[in-house]
């Protein structure tokens, strides 16, 4: 078929796609219906809600494609410069209410089935979302993803089509226990397999080393495997716009029996080495900010670069260009050094495959580009031992030492000193040598940034301080965001309908016109609408804790909310630490002060992370005595939520009073749940770690709770020597606290359960809980003052509201467009 010099509508003869905008009633039942009979075979006699889920998303994705058709005719003609986003992680949530909302068609499409006697809202609900990442890295990914397509970035986000992914969660006795995940097993309507866009992919082996007849080095490298990753496509739809594709790649056998062991008749061990090879997208890790330094998550990252990187220069050679320019054209982004090693692989291609001279690959490498970091934590900065790399990928070993041999050079040309390249080197040669990727990363990219203000500032001087005295101009902050789409007009439809009752909808697509609410910050009646709103999500999602958990709350306390990975640097212990103090003061008799809340926790533990666990052990053991005992359950009830995900993250911040954002200051990069729980207005009781400072900033001191160290105090304590034993003699009430976890009380007598959470804090509390611990308490009572005068609150929650227009994922993708892409937009309505 001839596309040149013709437009995808002149196609249509009869009728015109059109974009999938505003369609009518009539048209979404004619194509739901076709969806059913013809695509799925069935009729309504038979059909199960999955089938009708699956018949809808099936007709929005045709909707869905035809945006993104126009958008790439588009885009072709611009030749506009394009980005890939590489992420090893996404959590795009669930896709069918979004791309509803984004097609504007949600209430004709609710219509439509209403005429069938279906429900919109029941079918929303079968929809299983991919839980292919473990937290904020990954749903920052998708809410990129998102702003790109509405805003018009030509880009395409690459990653893993992991078919297991973040396990699910359930409690056992108060316990985590992990249970499989099985997003695919009722098939995935969202993507399209390409088997004609399939790379193949090379581990193992040696290399040789040979001089051309010109005198050239040439380097073979002779793998000892090879394995194909074939492309799943996943539109994304912007709003009221353009769409991008998610391509995931997912591993394959290239052949799929070992013939030689078939034809002797081992047919076992033919198939062995077929299943061996798909091992690499079989499952996530679910570790996040503590790596496992695994054999098969190197493999995993090097599979979804070498796949990406071969397609990314398979549409630049296809366009009849040279790859001299590739840089002109293409930005790669590196979400984490989780595809660093794309630094290597680009060089290799360059290098080996198309002949270039290395100091010419390398200046497309480094133009290429650009690293955003997402953690200062020790423990998950990546390093892969060389041994292992070089094992995996000989060529890429070799690659990365001469990067490094030149880059040492030029250090040792401008007079560093031997510690400081000691230092910056690539290699860790201290113990085991290993690759520091982070290094890797920041020689191979023209920028690097981090993920808030705070955190890149840190960035610059402590964990890449000497680079970043080398290269001042290199290092650069873009504050995080997040779709406010999804996480305001999807899943807060209420408060979404006032805001544009009031203002129009100009603060979907810019959410800095919020501030356009100013004037009803104060007026009493707008307080009480929007005060019913928060009411109504609090009670859905007290149904949805009852069904899920058997706890009921109360709709008219305070919801105190703490969800996000349960992770010790985040301090959940020191929410639980807390709620065991009003516990007590109640019992004391001294808890009249006390405003009636519900807390409310979530979030998953890695599975191997013993602290973590215990931590979940602790809150369920709390719940359990304080929801059982009739002298203090009337005023405090506490609840794990079990699987928190995206899906439940959109019923959860609605609801939501007051904000936990309690980490120790300086080791959450940025957060983004804060984002989300302000944007739904909630007030935020928090440290000044990551973005909290850029949110305390814009909504106005007055309107945030703060409390705890800065970042410098926390330097200076550990400096200086910390004894947390001395903070616990001399505190009576956090003495008393800490007694009650040992106590056997929370545990059937068992007075060891809680004992290696005790001796932590008592012995090294190296997140501080201790030292910050009478001023979080100090704050939390300044919390129950301020809700019991429920108008001044509501004022706080629109202040907050209406100050997050910096806090959208557009605002972000922005940033990046001008100051790191140098991509210009490229609009389709
Ligand atoms: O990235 C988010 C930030 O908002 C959070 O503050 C930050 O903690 C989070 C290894 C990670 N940093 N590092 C990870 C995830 C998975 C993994 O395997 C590390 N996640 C973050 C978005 O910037």
């Amino acid at each position: 078929m001839k596309t040149q010099n013709k437009n995808i509508e002149d196609y249509f003869t009869s009728s015109k796609p059109g974009s999938g905008l505003d369609l009518s009633k009539e048209e979404i039942k004619k194509s739901f219906l076709e969806k059913l009979f013809y695509g799925l075979g069935r009729i309504p006699t038979v059909a199960t809600d999955n089938d009708y889920y699956s018949a809808l998303a099936l007709a929005v994705r045709d909707w869905v494609f035809r945006q993104y058709v126009r958008s790439l005719e588009e885009y072709a003609e611009q030749d506009s410069r394009g980005v890939a986003y590489l992420s090893a992680e996404y959590l795009p949530g669930p896709h069918l209410g979004n791309n509803l909302l984004n097609l504007s068609i949600t209430k004709t499409t609710r219509e439509a089935l209403a005429d069938l006697d279906l429900d919109l809202d029941k079918i929303l609900e079968q929809e299983v979302e991919p839980g292919l990442g473990n937290g904020g890295l990954g749903r920052l990914a998708s809410c990129y993803l998102d702003s790109m397509a509405t805003l018009g970035v030509p880009s395409i986000g690459y990653g893993i089509r992991y078919e297991f992914g973040i396990f699910n969660q359930t409690l056992k006795d108060g316990w985590q226990a992990e249970v499989t995940d099985k997003w695919l097993h009722y098939g995935n309507p969202w993507e399209v397999v390409r088997p004609e866009i399939a790379f193949e992919v090379k581990f193992g082996g040696y290399t040789e080393h040979k001089y051309d007849s010109n005198n050239k080095l040439q380097v073979n490298w002779i793998p000892d495997s090879e394995i194909r990753g074939t492309a799943y496509d996943t539109p994304i739809l912007g709003y009221r716009s353009n769409g991008i594709i998610m391509r995931l790649w997912s591993a394959e056998a290239i052949e799929s029996f070992d013939f030689a062991a078939y034809n002797m008749g081992d047919y076992y061990r033919a198939v062995e080495k077929k299943m061996r090879s798909e091992n690499i997208t079989k499952v996530l890790y679910p570790n996040d900010e503590n790596l496992s330094g695994k054999e098969l998550r190197l493999k995993q990252q090097y599979f979804f670069v070498s796949c990406s990187l071969q397609d990314i220069i398979r549409l630049h050679l296809l366009q009849g260009r040279e790859l001299e320019n590739f840089h002109e054209k293409f930005n790669i982004q590196l979400n984490d050094t989780h595809p660093s090693i794309a630094v290597a692989e680009l060089m290799r291609i360059l290098v080996d495959i198309h002949q270039m001279e290395w100091d010419e690959a390398w200046h497309v490498t480094r133009h290429t580009f650009a690293y955003t970091n997402h953690t200062l934590l020790p423990e998950a900065l990546e390093k892969w031992s060389v041994n292992l790399l070089g094992r995996l990928l000989p060529r890429h070993l070799e690659i990365i030492y001469e990067i490094n041999s030149r880059f040492l050079n030029e250090l040792r040309k401008q007079n560093f000193s031997t510690e400081q390249i000691s230092r910056m080197s690539l290699i860790d040669d201290r113990g085991e040598p290993s690759i520091r990727m982070a290094h890797l990363a920041t020689v191979g990219s023209h920028k690097v940034n981090g993920v808030s203000a705070l955190h890149s500032r840190l960035l610059k001087s402590m964990v890449l301080q000497d680079f970043a005295e080398l290269w001042p101009e290199k290092f650069t902050n873009v504050t995080n965001g997040v779709a406010h789409r999804r996480f305001l007009a999807l899943s807060n439809p209420g408060l979404a309908d006032l805001i544009t009752r009031k203002i129009g909808k100009e603060w979907l697509t810019d959410l800095s016109a919020l501030r356009n609410l100013e004037k009803f910050a104060d007026d009493k009646s707008f307080q009480e609408e929007w005060r019913n709103i928060k009411f109504k999500n609090k009670e859905r999602l007290t149904a949805l804790i009852e069904e899920r958990t058997g706890v009921k709350l109360d709709p008219s306390m305070l919801f105190d909310i703490h969800v996000k990975r349960i992770h010790e640097y985040k301090r959940q212990h020191l929410k639980v630490l807390h709620i065991l103090s009003l516990y007590l003061r109640l019992k004391n008799g001294k808890g009249k002060d006390i405003s009636p809340t519900s807390f409310i926790f979530g979030g998953k533990a890695a599975p191997g992370y013993f602290m973590a666990k215990r931590i979940i052990k602790l809150i369920t053991a709390v719940a359990d005595l304080i929801n059982n005992d009739p002298e203090v359950n009337k005023k405090l009830k506490v609840v794990f939520l079990p699987n928190f995900s995206v899906k439940l993250a959109q019923q959860v911040y609605p609801a939501a009073d007051l904000s936990e954002q309690i980490s120790m200051a300086g080791k959450e990069a940025s957060g983004t749940g804060n984002m989300k729980f302000s944007l739904n207005g909630a007030l935020t009781i928090g440290t000044l770690d990551g973005a909290n400072v850029e949110i305390r900033e814009e909504v106005g001191e007055k309107n945030f709770f703060l409390f705890g160290l800065t970042t410098e105090e926390v330097q200076e304590t550990k400096k200086a020597g910390y004894h947390p034993y001395r903070i616990y003699e001399q505190n009576n009430d956090l003495r008393e606290v800490m007694d009650f976890l040992i106590s056997g009380k929370l545990s059937k007598g068992d007075k060891e359960l809680f004992r290696p959470i005790y001796d932590n804090l008592l012995q090294q509390d190296p997140y501080l809980l201790l030292k910050d611990y009478q001023s979080y308490i100090e704050a939390m009572d300044e919390v129950h003052k301020t809700w019991k005068d429920q108008n001044e609150w509501a004022k706080r929650s629109i202040l907050n509201v209406i100050n997050m227009g910096k806090f959208s994922s557009d605002r972000s993708i922005s940033d990046y467009c001008e100051d790191i892409w140098k991509v210009e937009t490229v609009k389709v309505v």
